[in-house]
């Protein structure tokens, strides 16, 4: 039963070679927050992720929101990952048939397999949408996807069946040494110790917002809905203390995890 395994153990299990670095850095930094930095501004951005880096796994961006994108902006991301050791996720949710999502993933304004060690992907097209990302990274032995497998947001139209055939193609022996995890909402969709499930929705002070978005607590999402890695979006950024913010939530989702393990 991978909700009871530890982050080490689980990274002999990975097939990816992303999924087993982002285990063991999960286990040595003690930290199982990602944290969507979903801001309009790159200094807004940089200055944010200065103070919330020692304190997360993952840095998840939405970069077609910059207004003011430039290379130097992702140069930058890339130097605060290495030095507070987390890995960047570019959610970009590609949906498209092989050719367009190469293209969208190693070309375009942002050529985000340069410098995103994961992304993430809609199970939508089947198996030619990740042929078509592997094509687009120029090595993708050190690149992950995360595929969807459910949606937090009120009214998704994703059904069971949806979320079981995702994970067929997920296990396939072609796809598995580069899929790296699955994003979604409870804890029977990831049996397979290797993949990491990766749960948005999560804020401790709000359960909703008015676009849909559904929130649960930390302590829920860990161990509940069987969170390896809760997203923390809005309940971090729109604090008036990021820092002191994400020191919470990590500390909150870690001993979830630690409890999870031990019970
Ligand atoms: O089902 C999902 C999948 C994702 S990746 N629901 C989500 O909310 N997300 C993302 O998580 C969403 O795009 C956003 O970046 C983040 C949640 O942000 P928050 O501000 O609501 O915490």
């Amino acid at each position: 039963n991978r909700l009871k395994m530890s982050f080490e153990a689980r990274s002999n299990h990975a097939r990816c070679p992303v999924a087993k670095r982002l285990f063991q850095l999960m286990a040595v930094k003690k930290s199982n927050l990602c944290i969507a930095v979903d801001l309009p501004k790159v200094g807004a951005i940089l200055d944010l992720v200065m103070k919330i880096g020692p304190h997360i796994c993952v840095l998840k961006t939405h970069i077609d929101v910059v207004e003011d994108f430039n290379e130097n902006f992702v140069h930058s991301l890339v130097a605060l990952a290495e030095k507070y050791n987390f890995l960047i996720m570019e959610d970009r949710k590609f949906a498209d048939i092989g050719n367009t999502v190469s293209m969208q993933y190693g070309h375009g304004l942002y050529k985000i397999s340069q410098w995103a060690d994961l992304v993430t992907c809609h199970s939508l097209p089947g198996k030619g949408v990740l042929d078509g990302l592997k094509n687009g990274a120029v090595d993708y032995s050190n690149k992950g996807v995360f595929l969807l497998a459910e949606m937090s947001c009120r009214g998704n139209l994703i059904n069971e069946k949806y979320t079981k055939d995702t994970m067929e193609l997920a296990m396939d022996g072609s796809n598995n040494d580069f899929i790296a995890g699955i994003v979604c909402q409870n804890p029977h969709v990831v049996t397979n110790p290797g993949l990491i499930q990766l749960t948005p929705g999560v804020q401790i002070s709000n359960t909703s917002d008015e676009l849909s978005q559904q929130y649960s607590s930390p302590q829920s999402a860990i161990k509940e809905k069987g969170a390896d890695i809760a997203v923390v979006g809005r309940g971090v950024t729109n604090s008036p203390n990021v820092a002191a913010a994400a020191e919470e939530y990590r500390d909150q989702l870690w001993s979830a995890y630690c409890s999870r393990i031990e019970s």
